[in-house]
Formats: C-alpha cells, sequence, structure tokens
C-alpha cells in the first residue's frame, strides 16, 4: 500500500499514527507530495480530484480517501475495533470526536491557508479569526472533558494529538498550554508513544 503524504500534514500525522499503533506502517509506503490551494497538480488530481492528502493507494490500485476512512480501513485490517470502537454507545462518540477535532483541523488549515498564503491584501482577518475561535473553544471542550483524555488509546485521541501538534508547529504564538494545562499533561503523556515523538512536524 501507498500513502500520499507530507510530514507537515496533521491528516496525514494522524494516519501514520494509526498505522504505527496498528502494527501496519511496515506494509505502507510512504508517498511524499506536495499540494497546495492555487497550485495546480494534474498527476495527483487523477488519484484525487479534491487534490488533497492524504490517500491510500491499495496494491489493487483502489484509492481510500479521506483520513478518517484511511484509518477506519486500517482498523479493520488489524482485526478491527482498535482505535474505533466497533459498536455501542462509545463508537458514537470517539466518532463525533473525531468529527470535531477534523473540524478544529480544517479550521486550523484555513487559517494557515489564509495568512501565509493568501496575498495579503486579501486577506480577511474577522473570518480566520472565526475559525481560530472554533479551534479554541474546541480546545476547551476536550481539556474539561477528564475521560476522553484518560481513556485506552484512540482515533479522537490521535486526532486531538495531531491537532496539538499543528498548534505548536503553525501557531507557536498561541499560548495554548498556559489556557488548558489538561490538553498539555495529554500531549506530554500522547508524547511518550513512539508513533507520536517520530511523526512529529518538522521544524517550521
Ligand atoms: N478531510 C481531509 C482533509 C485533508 C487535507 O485538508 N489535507 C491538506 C494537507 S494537511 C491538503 O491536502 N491541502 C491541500 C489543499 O487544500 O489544496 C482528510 O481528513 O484527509
Amino acid at each position: 500500500m501507498k500513502l500520499t503524504f507530507s510530514p507537515a500534514s496533521p491528516f496525514a500525522r494522524k494516519v501514520r499514527i494509526a498505522a504505527i499503533e496498528l502494527g501496519l506502517i511496515d506494509q505502507i509506503e510512504l508517498t511524499t507530495i506536495t499540494v497546495a490551494p492555487g497550485q495546480a497538480n494534474a498527476e495527483y488530481e487523477k488519484i484525487n480530484p479534491l487534490k488533497k492528502l492524504p490517500v491510500l493507494i491499495l496494491d489493487s490500485g483502489d484509492v481510500i480517501l479521506d483520513s478518517y476512512v484511511i484509518a477506519e480501513y486500517l482498523d479493520e485490517l488489524a482485526g478491527g475495533g482498535r482505535l474505533i470502537p466497533a459498536s455501542g454507545p462509545l463508537k458514537w462518540k470517539v466518532k463525533t470526536e473525531h468529527s470535531l477535532l477534523q473540524g478544529m483541523l480544517d479550521s486550523m488549515l484555513l487559517c494557515r491557508y489564509e495568512n501565509a498564503m493568501r496575498p495579503e491584501s486579501l486577506r480577511w482577518k474577522v473570518w480566520s479569526d472565526d475559525h481560530w475561535n472554533r479551534v479554541w473553544s474546541g480546545m476547551a471542550r476536550f481539556d474539561s472533558d477528564a475521560a476522553m483524555l484518560s481513556r485506552p488509546l484512540d482515533i479522537a485521541q490521535i486526532a486531538l494529538t495531531c491537532v496539538l501538534g499543528y498548534a505548536d508547529f503553525r501557531f507557536a504564538d498561541r499560548p495554548w498550554r498556559k489556557a488548558f494545562p489538561n490538553l498539555d499533561a495529554f500531549h506530554q503523556k500522547m508524547l511518550e508513544r513512539s508513533s507520536v515523538k517520530i511523526s512529529l512536524p518538522p521544524p517550521a
């Protein structure tokens, strides 16, 4: 299998951590590609018309996207119910938390594209501030969720780790550790896992 990948992508990092935790990383070749808004990549658009990474390309040639669906596929390959509970109330809790975290990552990426890539004269600060506020509110919600922060590892915790890692990587001036000490402790604990440590984004 091949995974389209960038070391800076929090979505690709989520899949990489999941694959390591599931013992499947040796079956996956990481293929580094560059995608960015405003830049054509005709070859890659044939694989994913959305021109986003990651996608998982199976040996059969079939393509799986997006990052959550890839994680779900890998979880099933590893026996099922490992990072995504197979059934019951916890399944829906984890999936809902993951959706919230996915939205937070989307908002962070929009802020990044708006503030780093869009021509300065065209930037819409009210809009990017609104997206950052969604991220901050999401962090506050998880900071007060002791049960979520202390459960056995699942895909929502991996996604939260990727949110916090991306905040450090691209928004180093936002003091999330000071505002959310429980998230800080959670992040420290996650960093004890080699999957989390080796997948940290490169120095910005
Ligand atoms: N919902 C997608 C989001 C993926 C995504 O936004 N990836 C970013 C990289 S971190 C990307 O490919 N951006 C390129 C673009 O939007 O042009 C997933 O979970 O895989």
